[in-house]
């Protein structure tokens, strides 16, 4: 083996042999007790899924969201919300941009949170003067470097951008702040050209490099490649950034993590160029499925919801319905046999719980899909009693009306009152049928109050 290749393959933390890979496997199991089949596969020894880090970006790439107008109050508040909730790094606008948003700048990094402030700036002294002046613990570099952005954006060469990086980035250094260098358009970049500045700039010291899928072209596979290979070149940390044109964003950042990134750029609710970029709150879910414990010690998620109201009322959207875990329906669960599974133990239709997240589960039990265990279970709410038998009686009355119209809670209870009063004392009221469910008042949709199960 050439002394380039064992090099690179030192720098990756290669194991020499498949037998040492195996082993690695044997020791994970006999340490962990029960294997989470949804976490990071132990084979996986470059895999940062158990020990990743987040830059969020809501304040820099969510304000190029063509609804983002953030006044000074309104960034402050979500930075603090931001900090709460526990990010690592929090990038802003460039200070550049306008006057504003460097005195926006300057008031986030006097703010003394807990979180890293960065800011993200074009390759090129003239701003890294303005923003290593500004107070921030880092500063974010990037330049195209795809033939499209070389071409039409910038106009420069390889050697060009090599050059001005070196340039930014020993200037940043010099002033003691983290500086990471990032390539705009990674992945419709030529592959040496790529190795080749990320080379260049590691040996010079940054302390991450970045790859960005701009364009949102990227797929899982190309991202575990490409990620892996650059593990192999460089020494720093990995960062990266996914747009979600081709709704990859969440996969891509997972995959990059298990081939061995380290920190994954979000915003809330994803906002950011376009349809965005990863979201915060996706991202969590998918982690928490993989490292409940790592994500837990580290993320307030009960802190989720309050944070994407505060940015979509920010950015006047509303939280999408299938929105992972604050969608309106996200731990809703609707047909009769899900109700009775999940009634028996939530974990049969749910990887996530609802819980953890300061959420509840509903049943929705108001439509011709339901069953007799969850009306059983709405039975005991409105503390009425009834067999398992005559359960199942108002469980068809319920479906019979529900294969007419759509059904609200108030309807299923009145069914159930009625039913529950007629064969409680059958002779006072003697008209059966069809009258029970003609009289049922409609007061609100089904959507609008659903039974809630507790943990
Ligand atoms: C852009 C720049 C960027 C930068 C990402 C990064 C992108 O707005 O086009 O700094 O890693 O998507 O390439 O957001
Ligand atoms: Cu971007």
């Amino acid at each position: 083996m050439c002394g380039s290749c064992e090099d690179a393959k030192a720098n990756a933390g290669l194991p020499a042999n498949k037998e040492e890979v195996f082993q690695q496997v044997i020791e994970a199991k006999k340490k962990g007790g029960p294997i989470n089949p949804y976490g990071p596969n132990p084979a996986d020894y470059l895999s940062n899924v158990s020990n990743f880090q987040l830059i969020e970006s809501t304040l820099r790439e969510g304000e190029q969201f063509a609804n983002a107008f953030f006044t000074t109050e309104k960034k402050i508040e979500i930075a603090k919300a931001l900090d709460d909730f526990g990010v690592d790094y929090i990038e802003l606008t460039s200070p550049v941009a306008s006057e504003q948003s460097r005195a926006d700048c300057e008031a986030i990094c006097k703010l003394g949170l807990k979180a890293k402030i960065l800011t993200h700036i074009r390759c090129h002294m003239d701003d890294a003067r303005v923003a290593v002046e500004t107070g921030v613990d880092g500063v974010d570099v990037v330049i195209g470097t795809s033939q499209f952005l070389r071409q039409y954006s910038h106009g420069k060469d390889m050697n060009y951008i090599a050059k001005s990086a070196i340039e930014v980035i020993e200037f940043v250094k010099s002033k003691g702040i983290e500086i990471r260098f990032s390539s705009e358009d990674s992945f419709r970049s030529d592959i040496v050209d790529l190795l080749n500045i990320y080379r260049t700039v590691d040996k010079i010291g940054v302390n991450r490099v970045g790859i960005a899928d701009t364009v949102g072209c990227a797929n899982p596979r190309q991202v575990y490649d490409l990620v892996r290979t650059l593990k192999s070149v460089v020494h720093c940390d990995i960062e990266t950034h996914f747009h979600n044109d081709t709704g990859c964003a969440i996969a891509n950042a997972y995959t990059a993590l298990e081939a061995g990134a380290r920190l994954i750029d979000v915003s809330v609710l994803g906002i950011g160029e376009r349809n965005g970029i990863t979201p915060l709150g996706g991202l969590m879910a998918r982690m928490i499925a993989a490292d409940r414990d790592y994500v837990l010690s580290k993320y307030k998620l009960h802190k989720l919801r309050d944070l994407e109201n505060l940015v979509a009322d920010a950015v006047q959207v509303n939280i999408p319905f299938n929105n992972p875990i604050t969608g309106f329906c996200a731990f809703t669960h609707k047909a009769g046999i899900h109700a009775k599974a999940i009634l028996a133990n939530p974990s049969t239709y749910e990887i996530l719980n609802p819980s953890d997240f300061g959420l509840s589960r509903y049943i929705h039990f108001a439509n011709r899909l339901t069953g007799w265990n969850a009306i059983k279970s709405r039975v005991d709410q409105l503390n009425l009693h009834l067999t398992d038998d005559q359960c199942k009686d108002v469980t068809a009355k319920i479906k019979r009306l529900g294969d007419v119209r759509q059904l609200s809670i108030d309807d299923v209870d009145s069914i159930i009152r009625d039913f529950h009063a007629e064969v409680s004392t059958p002779l006072v009221r003697p008209s059966e049928g069809s009258a029970l469910e003609e009289d049922v008042s409609i007061n609100e949709g089904p959507e609008t109050k659903k039974q809630k199960i507790e943990n």
